[in-house]
Protein backbone atom coordinates (compact mmCIF):
# COMPACT_ATOMS: atom_id res chain seq x y z
CA UNK A 1 0.00 0.00 0.00
CA UNK A 2 1.27 3.54 -1.20
CA UNK A 3 -0.20 6.59 0.28
CA UNK A 4 0.26 9.13 -2.56
CA UNK A 5 -0.10 13.41 -2.61
CA UNK A 6 -3.33 13.69 -3.85
CA UNK A 7 -4.88 11.78 -0.43
CA UNK A 8 -3.26 13.89 1.79
CA UNK A 9 -4.03 17.24 -0.22
CA UNK A 10 -7.34 16.02 -0.23
CA UNK A 11 -7.46 15.16 4.17
CA UNK A 12 -5.35 18.58 4.67
CA UNK A 13 -8.09 20.75 2.76
CA UNK A 14 -10.18 19.55 5.59
CA UNK A 15 -7.94 20.85 8.59
CA UNK A 16 -6.31 23.84 6.88
CA UNK A 17 -8.69 26.31 7.94
CA UNK A 18 -8.45 25.55 11.77
CA UNK A 19 -4.85 25.40 11.52
CA UNK A 20 -4.43 28.50 9.51
CA UNK A 21 -5.88 29.87 12.79
CA UNK A 22 -4.13 28.25 15.29
CA UNK A 23 -1.07 28.83 13.46
CA UNK A 24 -1.14 32.80 12.63
CA UNK A 25 -2.07 33.24 16.77
CA UNK A 26 0.63 31.12 18.01
CA UNK A 27 3.13 33.36 15.35
CA UNK A 28 1.34 36.35 16.79
CA UNK A 29 1.90 35.46 20.68
CA UNK A 30 5.49 34.27 20.04
CA UNK A 31 6.60 37.47 18.23
CA UNK A 32 5.53 39.49 20.93
CA UNK A 33 7.71 37.21 22.80
CA UNK A 34 10.96 38.09 20.45
CA UNK A 35 10.65 34.15 18.96
CA UNK A 36 10.16 33.37 15.50
CA UNK A 37 7.64 30.91 14.75
CA UNK A 38 8.79 30.42 11.10
CA UNK A 39 12.52 29.89 11.86
CA UNK A 40 11.57 27.02 14.63
CA UNK A 41 9.06 25.35 11.87
CA UNK A 42 12.20 25.13 9.68
CA UNK A 43 14.10 23.16 12.23
CA UNK A 44 11.67 21.11 12.57
CA UNK A 45 11.22 20.49 8.59
CA UNK A 46 14.83 18.94 9.02
CA UNK A 47 14.82 16.82 12.33
CA UNK A 48 14.44 12.87 10.61
CA UNK A 49 14.21 10.26 12.89
CA UNK A 50 15.18 6.92 12.23
CA UNK A 51 12.79 4.11 12.33
CA UNK A 52 13.81 0.20 13.59
CA UNK A 53 13.00 -2.67 11.69
CA UNK A 54 11.99 -4.39 14.12
CA UNK A 55 8.94 -2.37 15.53
CA UNK A 56 6.79 -2.71 12.92
CA UNK A 57 5.19 -5.90 14.10
CA UNK A 58 3.47 -6.98 17.96
CA UNK A 59 6.54 -7.02 20.22
CA UNK A 60 4.97 -8.83 22.70
CA UNK A 61 6.08 -9.55 26.68
CA UNK A 62 7.70 -12.87 27.06
CA UNK A 63 4.03 -14.03 28.21
CA UNK A 64 2.30 -13.95 25.22
CA UNK A 65 2.36 -12.02 21.99
CA UNK A 66 -0.69 -10.96 20.30
CA UNK A 67 -0.52 -10.10 16.93
CA UNK A 68 -1.72 -7.18 14.98
CA UNK A 69 -2.35 -8.60 11.26
CA UNK A 70 -1.20 -7.38 8.19
CA UNK A 71 2.55 -7.35 9.64
CA UNK A 72 5.69 -6.82 7.60
CA UNK A 73 7.10 -10.44 6.60
CA UNK A 74 9.98 -9.55 4.53
CA UNK A 75 12.22 -6.55 4.63
CA UNK A 76 10.63 -4.92 1.60
CA UNK A 77 7.82 -4.25 3.50
CA UNK A 78 8.88 -3.11 6.25
CA UNK A 79 10.30 -0.57 3.83
CA UNK A 80 6.91 0.20 3.38
CA UNK A 81 5.44 0.29 6.13
CA UNK A 82 8.17 3.02 7.34
CA UNK A 83 7.04 5.04 3.75
CA UNK A 84 3.64 5.18 4.79
CA UNK A 85 4.88 6.73 7.84
CA UNK A 86 6.85 8.86 6.09
CA UNK A 87 4.54 9.95 3.63
CA UNK A 88 2.24 10.89 6.42
CA UNK A 89 4.62 12.92 8.51
CA UNK A 90 7.80 13.33 6.40
CA UNK A 91 10.04 13.03 9.23
CA UNK A 92 11.07 9.11 9.59
CA UNK A 93 13.12 9.30 6.23
CA UNK A 94 15.12 6.37 7.38
CA UNK A 95 15.32 3.00 8.55
CA UNK A 96 17.81 1.49 11.13
CA UNK A 97 18.22 -3.00 10.16
CA UNK A 98 18.95 -5.41 12.58
CA UNK A 99 21.36 -8.39 11.83
CA UNK A 100 20.45 -11.26 11.46
CA UNK A 101 16.93 -10.24 11.14
CA UNK A 102 16.76 -8.04 7.95
CA UNK A 103 20.04 -9.03 6.26
CA UNK A 104 18.95 -7.86 2.71
CA UNK A 105 19.22 -10.67 -0.06
CA UNK A 106 19.13 -8.26 -3.00
CA UNK A 107 21.00 -4.86 -1.53
CA UNK A 108 20.57 -3.02 -4.87
CA UNK A 109 17.17 -3.57 -5.04
CA UNK A 110 16.54 -2.55 -1.65
CA UNK A 111 18.19 0.39 -1.35
CA UNK A 112 16.15 1.35 -4.44
CA UNK A 113 12.89 0.76 -3.26
CA UNK A 114 14.51 2.56 0.17
CA UNK A 115 15.60 5.23 -2.18
CA UNK A 116 11.61 5.41 -3.53
CA UNK A 117 10.60 5.92 -0.86
CA UNK A 118 12.52 8.70 0.34
CA UNK A 119 14.16 6.70 3.08
CA UNK A 120 17.90 6.91 4.02
CA UNK A 121 19.41 3.54 6.05
CA UNK A 122 20.72 4.83 9.74
CA UNK A 123 22.99 2.78 12.09
CA UNK A 124 23.25 -1.05 11.95
CA UNK A 125 22.57 -3.18 14.77
CA UNK A 126 24.50 -6.36 15.72
CA UNK A 127 22.84 -8.95 17.29
CA UNK A 128 24.97 -11.36 19.92
CA UNK A 129 22.16 -11.43 22.58
CA UNK A 130 20.96 -14.62 20.67
CA UNK A 131 21.75 -17.78 19.16
CA UNK A 132 21.16 -17.79 15.34
CA UNK A 133 20.51 -21.42 13.49
CA UNK A 134 23.68 -22.89 12.26
CA UNK A 135 26.01 -20.79 15.13
CA UNK A 136 28.75 -23.13 15.95
CA UNK A 137 28.91 -21.68 19.81
CA UNK A 138 26.18 -20.39 22.32
CA UNK A 139 25.82 -16.94 23.69
CA UNK A 140 24.11 -18.17 26.55
CA UNK A 141 27.16 -17.05 29.05
CA UNK A 142 28.06 -13.95 27.20
CA UNK A 143 29.37 -13.19 23.66
CA UNK A 144 31.87 -10.36 23.51
CA UNK A 145 32.72 -10.49 27.13
CA UNK A 146 32.70 -14.95 26.55
CA UNK A 147 35.13 -16.78 29.16
CA UNK A 148 36.09 -18.56 25.87
CA UNK A 149 37.97 -16.63 23.07
CA UNK A 150 36.49 -18.76 20.44
CA UNK A 151 32.87 -17.55 21.35
CA UNK A 152 34.17 -13.77 21.87
CA UNK A 153 35.96 -14.38 18.17
CA UNK A 154 32.62 -15.58 16.74
CA UNK A 155 30.96 -12.29 18.30
CA UNK A 156 33.27 -10.38 16.90
CA UNK A 157 33.33 -11.69 13.25
CA UNK A 158 29.47 -10.97 13.23
CA UNK A 159 30.04 -7.92 13.90
CA UNK A 160 31.94 -7.05 11.34
CA UNK A 161 29.55 -9.18 8.96
CA UNK A 162 26.75 -6.20 9.73
CA UNK A 163 29.01 -4.07 9.41
CA UNK A 164 29.65 -5.43 5.68
CA UNK A 165 25.78 -5.26 5.21
CA UNK A 166 25.41 -1.81 6.70
CA UNK A 167 27.96 -0.75 3.22
CA UNK A 168 25.91 -2.14 0.93
CA UNK A 169 22.89 0.01 1.70
CA UNK A 170 24.62 3.23 2.55
CA UNK A 171 24.77 3.16 6.10
CA UNK A 172 27.56 4.82 8.26
CA UNK A 173 27.47 3.50 11.82
CA UNK A 174 26.72 0.21 13.89
CA UNK A 175 24.95 0.43 17.23
CA UNK A 176 26.52 -2.38 19.59
CA UNK A 177 23.93 -3.51 22.80
CA UNK A 178 25.27 -6.72 24.66
CA UNK A 179 23.23 -8.85 26.95
CA UNK A 180 26.25 -10.26 28.48
CA UNK A 181 26.68 -10.24 32.41
CA UNK A 182 25.79 -12.31 35.23
CA UNK A 183 22.27 -13.28 36.88
CA UNK A 184 23.97 -14.51 39.86
CA UNK A 185 26.87 -12.94 42.18
CA UNK A 186 30.23 -15.27 41.53
CA UNK A 187 28.88 -15.93 38.06
CA UNK A 188 31.45 -13.68 36.08
CA UNK A 189 35.03 -12.00 37.38
CA UNK A 190 33.33 -8.79 36.71
CA UNK A 191 36.96 -6.97 36.01
CA UNK A 192 37.59 -9.78 33.44
CA UNK A 193 34.39 -9.61 31.48
CA UNK A 194 34.73 -5.66 30.73
CA UNK A 195 38.30 -6.47 30.01
CA UNK A 196 37.15 -9.01 27.10
CA UNK A 197 34.27 -6.92 26.36
CA UNK A 198 36.86 -3.66 25.85
CA UNK A 199 39.45 -6.20 23.80
CA UNK A 200 36.33 -6.76 21.72
CA UNK A 201 35.26 -3.86 20.91
CA UNK A 202 38.45 -2.83 19.94
CA UNK A 203 39.27 -5.56 17.25
CA UNK A 204 35.48 -4.13 15.89
CA UNK A 205 36.56 -0.75 16.17
CA UNK A 206 39.95 -1.70 14.37
CA UNK A 207 37.96 -3.28 11.02
CA UNK A 208 35.44 0.44 11.35
CA UNK A 209 35.57 1.81 8.09
CA UNK A 210 36.78 5.45 8.19
CA UNK A 211 34.04 7.30 7.85
CA UNK A 212 31.53 4.72 10.02
CA UNK A 213 30.83 5.41 13.61
CA UNK A 214 30.53 3.04 16.50
CA UNK A 215 27.54 3.41 19.34
CA UNK A 216 28.10 1.62 22.39
CA UNK A 217 24.68 1.20 24.10
CA UNK A 218 24.00 0.54 28.23
CA UNK A 219 21.34 -1.14 29.72
CA UNK A 220 21.14 -1.41 33.87
CA UNK A 221 19.78 -5.02 33.75
CA UNK A 222 18.04 -7.06 32.00
CA UNK A 223 18.42 -9.74 30.75
CA UNK A 224 20.73 -10.44 32.94
CA UNK A 225 19.39 -9.54 36.81
CA UNK A 226 22.24 -9.46 38.97
CA UNK A 227 25.01 -7.21 36.76
CA UNK A 228 25.04 -6.29 33.03
CA UNK A 229 28.78 -5.78 31.50
CA UNK A 230 27.85 -2.35 29.93
CA UNK A 231 25.76 -1.29 32.98
CA UNK A 232 25.84 2.39 32.58
CA UNK A 233 27.07 5.80 30.87
CA UNK A 234 30.50 5.67 32.53
CA UNK A 235 31.03 2.51 31.07
CA UNK A 236 29.89 3.22 27.95
CA UNK A 237 31.89 6.34 27.87
CA UNK A 238 35.20 4.37 28.86
CA UNK A 239 34.78 1.64 26.63
CA UNK A 240 34.11 4.86 23.69
CA UNK A 241 36.92 6.49 24.92
CA UNK A 242 39.29 3.54 24.64
CA UNK A 243 38.02 2.54 21.56
CA UNK A 244 39.38 6.06 19.76
CA UNK A 245 37.32 8.77 18.68
CA UNK A 246 34.85 7.40 16.04
CA UNK A 247 33.48 5.56 18.70
CA UNK A 248 30.68 6.85 20.63
CA UNK A 249 27.86 6.57 23.91
CA UNK A 250 24.43 5.79 23.11
CA UNK A 251 21.64 6.64 25.20
CA UNK A 252 18.64 5.14 25.26
CA UNK A 253 15.94 6.04 27.54
CA UNK A 254 14.80 2.90 28.88
CA UNK A 255 17.85 1.90 29.90
CA UNK A 256 18.38 3.82 33.10
CA UNK A 257 16.99 3.26 36.72
CA UNK A 258 14.00 4.84 38.02
CA UNK A 259 14.75 8.55 38.77
CA UNK A 260 17.66 8.41 37.15
CA UNK A 261 18.64 12.57 35.93
CA UNK A 262 18.94 11.64 32.20
CA UNK A 263 19.64 15.22 31.20
CA UNK A 264 22.24 15.60 32.97
CA UNK A 265 23.73 12.32 31.08
CA UNK A 266 22.76 13.81 28.00
CA UNK A 267 24.85 17.18 29.26
CA UNK A 268 27.83 15.58 30.51
CA UNK A 269 28.31 13.31 27.04
CA UNK A 270 28.08 16.79 24.88
CA UNK A 271 30.38 18.22 26.78
CA UNK A 272 33.18 15.70 25.78
CA UNK A 273 31.89 15.39 22.57
CA UNK A 274 30.94 11.78 23.36
CA UNK A 275 27.05 11.61 22.67
CA UNK A 276 26.70 9.61 19.78
CA UNK A 277 23.13 8.61 18.97
CA UNK A 278 19.64 8.53 20.97
CA UNK A 279 17.10 5.47 21.48
CA UNK A 280 13.70 7.15 21.80
CA UNK A 281 10.59 5.51 24.17
CA UNK A 282 9.36 6.04 27.28
CA UNK A 283 8.53 3.89 30.33
CA UNK A 284 7.56 3.79 34.00
CA UNK A 285 9.28 1.11 35.71
CA UNK A 286 11.92 -0.32 33.44
CA UNK A 287 13.00 -0.99 30.30
CA UNK A 288 9.47 -0.35 29.15
CA UNK A 289 9.68 0.31 25.27
CA UNK A 290 6.56 2.57 25.47
CA UNK A 291 5.29 5.34 22.85
CA UNK A 292 7.67 8.18 23.29
CA UNK A 293 6.39 10.69 25.49
CA UNK A 294 3.39 8.53 27.04
CA UNK A 295 4.29 9.02 30.66
CA UNK A 296 7.25 11.09 31.06
CA UNK A 297 6.82 14.37 28.53
CA UNK A 298 8.69 16.83 30.84
CA UNK A 299 11.40 14.64 31.19
CA UNK A 300 11.77 14.29 27.38
CA UNK A 301 11.96 18.07 26.90
CA UNK A 302 14.39 18.54 30.22
CA UNK A 303 16.73 16.26 27.40
CA UNK A 304 15.94 18.29 24.51
CA UNK A 305 16.61 21.67 26.88
CA UNK A 306 19.99 19.87 26.95
CA UNK A 307 20.39 18.60 23.36
CA UNK A 308 19.63 22.20 22.01
CA UNK A 309 21.80 23.49 24.19
CA UNK A 310 24.56 21.18 23.53
CA UNK A 311 24.22 21.62 19.25
CA UNK A 312 24.07 25.65 20.14
CA UNK A 313 27.19 25.29 22.23
CA UNK A 314 29.03 22.34 20.71
CA UNK A 315 32.62 23.50 21.71
CA UNK A 316 33.40 19.94 21.89
CA UNK A 317 32.48 19.05 18.13
CA UNK A 318 30.15 16.36 19.04
CA UNK A 319 28.92 15.04 15.99
CA UNK A 320 25.40 15.19 14.43
CA UNK A 321 23.17 13.05 16.66
CA UNK A 322 21.72 9.78 15.39
CA UNK A 323 18.05 9.82 16.42
CA UNK A 324 15.78 6.75 16.35
CA UNK A 325 12.78 5.12 18.06
CA UNK A 326 13.16 2.20 20.01
CA UNK A 327 9.97 0.49 21.29
CA UNK A 328 8.09 -2.68 21.24
CA UNK A 329 4.05 -2.43 20.92
CA UNK A 330 2.01 -5.06 22.58
CA UNK A 331 -1.60 -3.46 21.73
CA UNK A 332 -1.45 -0.21 19.88
CA UNK A 333 -1.29 -0.78 16.12
CA UNK A 334 2.65 -0.40 15.66
CA UNK A 335 2.24 2.01 12.84
CA UNK A 336 -0.09 4.48 14.91
CA UNK A 337 2.06 4.12 17.92
CA UNK A 338 5.20 5.06 15.92
CA UNK A 339 3.19 8.20 14.76
CA UNK A 340 2.61 8.92 18.30
CA UNK A 341 5.99 8.82 19.42
CA UNK A 342 7.49 10.77 16.02
CA UNK A 343 4.88 13.18 17.23
CA UNK A 344 6.17 13.40 20.72
CA UNK A 345 9.87 13.95 19.64
CA UNK A 346 9.04 16.58 17.45
CA UNK A 347 7.15 18.38 20.67
CA UNK A 348 9.54 18.08 22.87
CA UNK A 349 11.89 19.35 20.12
CA UNK A 350 9.69 22.22 19.54
CA UNK A 351 9.21 23.78 23.27
CA UNK A 352 12.91 22.91 23.97
CA UNK A 353 13.40 25.31 21.02
CA UNK A 354 11.46 27.92 22.69
CA UNK A 355 13.53 28.32 25.73
CA UNK A 356 14.17 31.88 26.56
CA UNK A 357 18.34 30.86 26.32
CA UNK A 358 19.12 34.51 26.93
CA UNK A 359 16.61 35.04 29.99
CA UNK A 360 17.22 31.55 31.19
CA UNK A 361 21.24 32.27 31.46
CA UNK A 362 20.36 35.35 33.06
CA UNK A 363 18.32 33.53 35.73
CA UNK A 364 21.05 31.14 36.00
CA UNK A 365 23.80 33.61 36.75
CA UNK A 366 21.57 35.54 39.30
CA UNK A 367 20.71 32.61 41.07
CA UNK A 368 16.49 33.41 40.41
CA UNK A 369 15.74 29.57 40.94
CA UNK A 370 11.67 31.06 40.66
CA UNK A 371 12.55 32.68 37.43
CA UNK A 372 14.50 29.80 36.09
CA UNK A 373 11.94 27.50 36.65
CA UNK A 374 9.16 29.98 35.35
CA UNK A 375 11.20 30.45 31.82
CA UNK A 376 11.75 26.28 31.80
CA UNK A 377 7.57 25.92 31.85
CA UNK A 378 6.84 28.49 30.01
CA UNK A 379 7.83 26.75 26.63
CA UNK A 380 7.01 23.51 28.14
CA UNK A 381 3.36 24.62 28.21
CA UNK A 382 3.52 26.88 25.31
CA UNK A 383 0.83 24.54 22.53
CA UNK A 384 3.43 24.26 20.05
CA UNK A 385 1.13 21.68 18.19
CA UNK A 386 0.28 24.53 14.86
CA UNK A 387 4.41 24.64 14.45
CA UNK A 388 4.18 20.77 14.08
CA UNK A 389 1.30 20.84 11.62
CA UNK A 390 2.94 23.89 9.94
CA UNK A 391 6.12 21.83 9.68
CA UNK A 392 4.09 18.84 7.99
CA UNK A 393 2.29 21.14 5.95
CA UNK A 394 5.40 22.43 4.20
CA UNK A 395 6.60 19.52 3.94
CA UNK A 396 4.17 17.89 1.99
CA UNK A 397 3.00 15.51 4.80
CA UNK A 398 -0.54 15.19 6.42
CA UNK A 399 -1.77 17.85 9.02
CA UNK A 400 -3.36 15.18 11.37
CA UNK A 401 -1.01 12.32 10.16
CA UNK A 402 -2.86 9.56 12.70
CA UNK A 403 -6.67 10.79 11.52
CA UNK A 404 -5.74 10.24 8.21
CA UNK A 405 -3.94 6.84 8.88
CA UNK A 406 -7.17 5.48 10.95
CA UNK A 407 -9.61 6.93 8.16
CA UNK A 408 -7.58 5.59 5.33
CA UNK A 409 -7.83 2.46 7.31
CA UNK A 410 -4.20 1.49 6.66
CA UNK A 411 -4.74 -1.54 8.77
CA UNK A 412 -7.30 -3.08 7.09
CA UNK A 413 -5.53 -2.65 3.97
CA UNK A 414 -2.36 -4.59 4.91
CA UNK A 415 -4.21 -7.05 6.65
CA UNK A 416 -5.83 -7.76 2.98
CA UNK A 417 -2.37 -7.14 1.12
CA UNK A 418 -0.38 -9.49 4.00
CA UNK A 419 -2.89 -11.55 5.37
CA UNK A 420 -4.33 -11.92 9.30
CA UNK A 421 -1.09 -14.12 10.38
CA UNK A 422 1.78 -12.76 8.60
CA UNK A 423 4.45 -11.94 11.68
CA UNK A 424 7.21 -9.53 11.58
CA UNK A 425 10.35 -11.20 11.94
CA UNK A 426 12.39 -10.29 14.50
CA UNK A 427 11.56 -10.91 18.42
MN1 LIG B 1 17.92 0.57 22.42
Amino acid sequence: MKIDASQISRHNKSYIESHRETYEFLRYQLDKQGRNADAIVEQLKRLQIAIPSWALGAGGTRFGRFSMGGEPGTLEQKIEDIGLIHALTRSAGAVSLHIPWDIPEDPKAIKELAAAHDITFDAVNSNTFQDQRGQQHSYKFGSLSHTDSAVREQAIRHNLEVIETGKTLGSKSITVWLADGASFPGQNNLRRALQHTMDSLKAIYRHLPPDWKMYIEYKPYEPNFYSTVIQDWGTAYLLATECGERAFTLVDLGHHLPNTNIEQIVATLMMKGKLGGFHFNDSKYGDDDLTVGCIKPYQLFLIFNELVYGMNNNTSQNPPLAWMIDASHNIKDPLEDLIQSLEAIRLAYAQALLVDRKALEEAQANNEVSRAQEIMQNAFRTDVRPLLREARLQSGAALEPLALYQGLEVRKQLVKERGVKSIATGL
